[in-house]
């Protein structure tokens, strides 16, 4: 990723290549224009760095001097908060809290699909079918505005790019009626610091 630094620096996040968890965050560091090095972990095991500072062994984690986060959510949040412009989340305490309900739901209703798809097996085919339906259904909102109900980026848009960015790869194929969710995707696609969070693996799936 060529706005990470390799270079020794005080932040890393470990991350995993092909985990839209990670990926939402490494959106996070290069829409920030932020440094770190970024380490990539294929899956920790006992002994492994990552078990030995999260106790979930779950990818991402960051460690930043002392602190040690893990949970993307709250990884993003502290980097929004550390490294403030550009600002990822509205000033205003509603439009905040929205955005922050927007996330829960993005992983409550669409990530969870994403994780069942990608297991593969049985439950992949209905996942694959509600994800559709979900995601045509909210084209509407999709369309909107520039962003994911926001003038502005925001971690939601961090949250939600990765996960259409997968969808080709899984075969996950939306309808005319989505237009506007592709549309939305192409814009996060196009921008710089989406091209620059993508791994070698996500950099292939198109
Ligand atoms: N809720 C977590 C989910 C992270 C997650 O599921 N990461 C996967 C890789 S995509 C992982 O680390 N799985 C191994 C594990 O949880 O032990 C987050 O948002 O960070």
């Amino acid at each position: 990723m060529a706005s990470v630094s390799s270079k020794r620096s005080v932040m890393t996040l470990y991350s995993n290549g092909r985990c839209p968890y990670s990926h939402r965050v490494r959106m996070v560091l290069t829409e920030k224009n932020i440094t770190a090095d970024v380490v990539d972990v294929e899956t920790s095991r006992p002994g492994d760095d990552v078990m030995d500072l999260n106790p979930y062994g779950s990818l991402p984690t960051l460690v930043d001097r002392e602190l040690t986060l893990y949970e993307s959510n709250i990884i993003m949040e502290y980097l929004d908060e550390r490294f403030p412009h550009p600002p990822l989340l509205p000033v205003d305490p509603v439009a905040r809290a929205s955005a922050r309900l927007y996330r829960y739901r993005v992983d409550r209703d669409w990530l969870r699909l994403l994780d069942d798809i990608q297991a593969g097996g049985k439950g992949s085919t209905k996942a694959r079918k509600e994800l559709v339906e979900s995601l045509t259904a909210t084209a509407p909102v999709f369309g909107a505005k520039p962003f994911f109900m926001n003038d502005d980026l925001t971690l939601v848009d961090c949250c939600i790019a990765p996960l259409l960015w997968r969808l080709p790869a899984l075969g996950v194929e939306l309808p005319a009626q989505a237009r506007p969710v592709r549309e939305y995707g192409e814009r996060m696609f196009a921008r710089e610091g989406f091209r620059k969070s993508l791994s070698d693996y996500e950099k292939d799936l198109v």
